[in-house]
């Protein structure tokens, strides 16, 4: 039988990569691993407990109906952030400000951590893939109290980024800038196991990820590149397939294994599109890039874009490199 390498005995191993102290990376990873476990369990059985169940009513600074889960979720990485100390402030999609942690153990916490805590949390009651996405920062000076300026970071200064998607199995992918590494969550050891080593996206892919719905509300270059997907042409294997759960990681996740282009873009009620800058787009396009693939705003690279708010949105195209930029060049 294959030997087992778990996700801590992998962050142990490659802990040198990480351009700062050693175990600060395996202490930051281990609480998102242990908040990814806790809402796991409950994401399985979210059909079966009624009091996590369905919306809270109440609403999240984006004016969305919150599902319990959603609140439960993040409790549940502030928890564990906080517990562990690395970390001196964390910012959510489910918090309008950042949470800076006051306990002795977290003030001299030398990182900051960005998260949404359950992203596509309207496809829980339908019992579609969800995920978590999570960027981690060093901040800026130790010798200030944190502040917002340490969350306004370029995502090229990310030190670490990564996902977990709750689907068939439940799976955490990361990068520390040193290629991009998958592990299966294996139930029955409460484990995550290295499933996915060295992860790397097709240069070209055959699958197009959009709300077709929006489509008579984009840029006359976006409705270009998607009926340039839909043409025959076999010499580039067109027509694409349309692919599109609704749920940013779960697409993302699928594009990234067997390649392919998400494409949430600009329209006229939104021009800078649904998706946050922070924590949706930053850390997620580290990864691709980091697995050869590319992420931009249509005309810029998102990692570049300097934010000025901390729930910005972009609009946003990542996928297989080659993909992307045939996308940009409909949109100059
Ligand atoms: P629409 C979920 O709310 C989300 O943030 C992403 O996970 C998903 O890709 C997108 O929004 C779906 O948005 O407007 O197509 O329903």
């Amino acid at each position: 039988m294959a030997k087992i390498t778990t996700l801590g005995e992998f962050i142990i191993e490659r802990q040198n990569e990480f351009k700062y102290a050693k175990g600060e990376l395996s202490n930051l990873l281990s609480a998102i691993r242990l908040a990814a476990k806790v809402i796991n369990r409950e994401v399985n059985k979210a059909g079966l407990v009624y009091d996590i169940l369905g919306a809270a009513g109440t609403e999240n600074i984006q004016g969305e109906t919150q599902q319990k889960l959603d609140v439960y979720a993040n409790d549940q990485f502030i928890y564990a952030l906080k517990a562990r100390g690395e970390a001196c402030a964390i910012a959510s999609e489910e918090n309008e400000d950042i949470v800076v942690f006051n306990n002795e153990t977290s003030k001299k916490g030398k990182y900051i951590v960005l998260f949404d805590p359950l992203d596509g949390s309207s496809n829980i009651d339908v019992n579609v893939s969800i995920g978590t996405i999570f960027s981690i920062y060093r901040r800026l000076d130790e010798n200030k109290p944190v502040c917002i300026e340490d969350f306004l970071q370029p995502g090229t200064a990310q030190v670490a980024a990564g996902y977990i998607v709750y689907g068939s199995s439940t799976m955490l992918v990361y990068t520390t800038g040193h290629g991009v590494n998958g592990f299966t969550l294996d139930p029955s050891l409460g484990t995550f196991c290295l499933s996915h080593p060295n992860i790397k996206i097709p240069e070209d892919g055959t699958i197009y990820s959009i709300n077709e719905g929006n489509i008579n509300q984009c840029e006359e270059g976006v409705k270009k590149y998607i009926a340039y997907c839909q043409e025959e042409d076999k010499a580039t294997n067109r027509p694409y397939s349309g692919r599109y759960i609704g749920s940013l990681v779960a697409d993302f996740h699928r594009n990234l294994l067997k390649g392919g282009i998400y494409i949430y873009p600009g329209t006229k009620k939104a021009p800078d599109g649904k998706l946050r800058l922070l924590y949706e787009c930053n850390p997620l396009a580290f990864i691709a890039e980091q697995a050869g693939g590319k992420a931009s705003n249509g005309k810029q690279r998102i990692m570049e874009i300097q934010p000025t708010k901390l729930h910005q949105r972009v609009p946003f195209f990542i996928g297989s490199k080659n993909m992307v930029e045939k996308a940009e060049s409909f949109l100059i």
